[in-house]
């Protein structure tokens, strides 16, 4: 028997994604009380294919969060990895380059998962497939969210704060009238086609590789698990990449020496995301803050997104605490620019590392040029790849 679902709460969270889930955990560890609606079943989110490769302080944060074990015991640590173009290899030394630091190959789906089963340990209130989910009032100090059930019934539920943490397609920022939010976006002539598959990875670090044919980058869950991607382009379908046609085409943009130590196998997902940068100012209105994918979008070349959603949710809760345990709206004022700062330096990351390792056919030989010349930079500037890893193992902090 599951127990009722609260009329009323402390922080009214809308969506079970990451910043959702690791909201109302770091919420739950600091005794403010909060209530998760989300639109999808829990087996659906769970299904969704995303993120690889996490921060250190987005480890931090899970650890804060009290689900940080699983991670650190199947997670691999990585210290570095391979830029591919023109038939050479060049190695980006992340811990050399940044005094030590490191990133975790840990799926976002584990994550999801050591989430949600944390929530449901601690028995705390979770309505999926909640729909016509409406953020209402939050101008005001009582907002609410009306939502409808399963059974076709509608809800309310009274909160102090409402965190739009509903991803890109969310009800959150779509609830604002246009004139209160300014959004930037950029959307890629190209997509990313994934595939997962339980086979070795062809190497024991990622490969990121820059080809005539396209973009493509070899990365992994475990050593047991690959997850491959090609770029394609924007009006690609999945149904039209045979798993075949993929292995042919990753074969062929990873080289011949690489590719001679491809395993290939039966994909167990295969998918294609399209890729835009977006931005929304600011992310706070009243009593409702945005956080994740409901704010902002990259491009995954820079591994950023996941990791920019937990960076916001760490400002959130912590400002968050400061409101309900101390009276304070110093954090929940400072949220949005906080935040803002963070998003538009990884935002600049994750464009430059696109515009490098992508085919662009509209920017013609120039642009092959431009990519050839920056990528012979880098090969020979210890400050150019110094710059690049400092930005993707993630950049500290500021106040
Ligand atoms: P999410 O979109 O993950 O979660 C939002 C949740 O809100 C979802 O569960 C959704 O069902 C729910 N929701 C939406 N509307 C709602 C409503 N009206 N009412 C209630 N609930 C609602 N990042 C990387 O770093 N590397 C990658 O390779 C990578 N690949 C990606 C592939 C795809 C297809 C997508 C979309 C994103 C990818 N990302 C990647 C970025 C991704 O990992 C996001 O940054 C991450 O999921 C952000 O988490 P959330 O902010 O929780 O948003
Ligand atoms: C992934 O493993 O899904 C992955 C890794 C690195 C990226 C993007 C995606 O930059």
């Amino acid at each position: 028997m599951t127990s009722p679902i609260p009329t009323r709460t402390q922080v009214a969270i809308v969506g079970a994604g990451p910043s959702g889930l690791l909201l109302g955990q770091l919420l739950h560890k600091a005794g403010i009380d909060a209530v998760i609606l989300e639109r999808q079943s829990g087996e659906y989110v769970l299904g969704r294919i995303r993120a690889g490769i996490i921060e250190q302080t987005t480890a931090e944060l899970l650890d804060e969060a009290g689900v940080g074990a699983r991670m650190h015991r199947e997670g691999l640590p990585h210290d570095g990895f391979d830029l591919a173009s023109d038939g050479g290899r060049l190695r980006i030394d992340l811990a050399r380059l940044t005094g030590g630091k490191r990133v975790m190959v840990y799926g976002q789906t584990e994550i999801t998962h050591d989430l949600m089963d944390a929530r449901a340990a601690a028995g705390l209130p979770t309505v999926y497939e909640a729909r016509d989910v409406t953020p209402l009032d939050y101008d005001g100090e009582h907002p609410r969210v009306r939502y409808t059930t399963q059974d076709g019934l509608v809800h309310e539920l009274q909160c102090d704060v409402i965190a739009g943490c509903d991803g890109f397609h969310g009800a959150c920022r779509a609830s604002l009238a246009p004139e209160r939010i300014t959004t930037y976006e950029k959307v890629y002539p190209f997509g990313w086609l994934g595939l997962l598959a339980d086979v070795p990875p062809v190497a024991h670090e990622l490969i990121y590789a820059n080809h005539e044919r396209g973009f493509a980058l070899a990365s992994m869950r475990s050593m047991t698990r690959s997850r491959y991607y090609v770029q394609v382009s924007a009006d690609e379908r999945v149904e039209d990449w045979s798993d075949q046609r993929f292995w042919d085409e990753l074969a062929q943009r990873l080289g011949p020496e690489t590719a001679a130590h491809l395993v290939t196998g039966p994909s167990i997902e295969k998918s294609i995301v399209p890729l835009r940068s977006f931005v929304a100012e600011p992310m706070r209105f009243g009593r409702m803050f945005l956080a994740g994918d409901a704010a902002h979008i990259v491009p995954p070349t820079g591994a950023k997104g996941l990791n920019l959603a937990a960076s916001d949710v760490g400002y959130l809760a912590r400002a968050l605490v400061e409101f309900f345990k101390e009276r304070s709206t110093l954090g929940i004022d400072h949220y949005s620019q906080r935040c803002l700062r963070r998003i538009w330096k990884a935002e600049r990351f994750s464009w430059w590392f696109t515009s490098l390792m992508h085919r662009f056919p509209e920017t013609g030989a120039f642009g092959r040029r431009m990519q050839q010349a920056e990528l012979d930079y880098l090969t020979h500037s210890v400050a150019a790849q110094t710059a690049l890893a400092e930005n993707y193992v993630g950049l500290p902090f500021e106040d």
